[in-house]
């Protein structure tokens, strides 16, 4: 999944064409940093540039209401899944899930130093509570694997139906390519290792690449 934080909408738009071209199984992650330049168009602009998979991260984190009022202007725009905290609690949650217009992905725990301090003591307990909800996706930290072991097993303990695992954190953040998917998780995220390389699509498909020959432990 290819973070998009650049803030250059043209270029933003050009990169998800080569995606939908390149060689592997790839999504895009439409930030707040390139969101904030142009608001909700630039969703549909992608949406209309490929046809893989587009996902909102606002880290939507608001009352009910209006959580789901900014989950239903990303669908509305294109994106096939929004980014939410479960931290706001279920029924924030419920009320993103009950709109059924996309996918709805939590974050559990981050990628940075902080977020051991308020997040990882109650991640289990956030886990839980999104899987009784339902919820399609959950964000896990590339850089700390263990705990992407730890809350994988939880959560396939926990769920009834498939939930799949995003982590981000891969080269600009410290974690190597696979790290995660080693570890339990389904995709890993790759932000300024791409946006920012000289050849987007080329180190794309190289950091992809990675990723597979670590799973198949080449
Ligand atoms: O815990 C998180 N850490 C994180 O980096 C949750 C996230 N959603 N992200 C996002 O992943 C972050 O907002 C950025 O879009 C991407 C990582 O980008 P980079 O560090 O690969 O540039």
């Amino acid at each position: 999944m290819v973070a998009f934080d650049m803030e250059d909408p043209p270029s933003a738009v050009r990169m998800a064409e080569e995606l939908g071209s390149a060689d592997g199984n790839f999504a895009i992650k439409v930030g707040r940093p390139l969101e904030m330049q142009t608001g909700k168009e630039i969703i549909s602009r992608i949406r209309d540039a490929t046809d893989i998979p587009v996902i909102y991260d606002g880290k939507i984190a608001d009352i009910p209401y209006v959580s789901a009022k900014i989950a239903e202007i990303a669908y509305d725009a294109g994106a096939d899944g929004v980014i939410m905290h479960a931290f706001v609690g279920a029924d924030a949650v419920r009320e993103v899930v009950d709109l059924g217009k996309g996918d709805v992905i939590t974050v559990i725990e981050m990628t940075h130093p902080g977020s051991v301090e308020y997040l990882e003591p109650i991640s289990e307990r956030l886990i839980q509570m999104v899987s009784g909800i339902g919820v399609d996706g959950v964000v896990l930290p590339a850089t700390r694997p263990e705990r992407v072991k730890r809350l994988s097993e939880l959560l396939e303990s926990e769920s009834e139906s498939e939930t799949y695992i995003i982590s981000p954190g891969v080269h600009a953040q410290g974690a190597k390519p696979g790290d995660a998917v080693t570890s339990g998780a389904d995709y890993e995220i790759v932000g300024r290792a791409i946006y920012r390389s000289e050849n987007p699509k080329d180190s794309a498909e190289r950091i992809y690449r990675e990723i597979i020959d670590r799973l198949r432990g080449d």
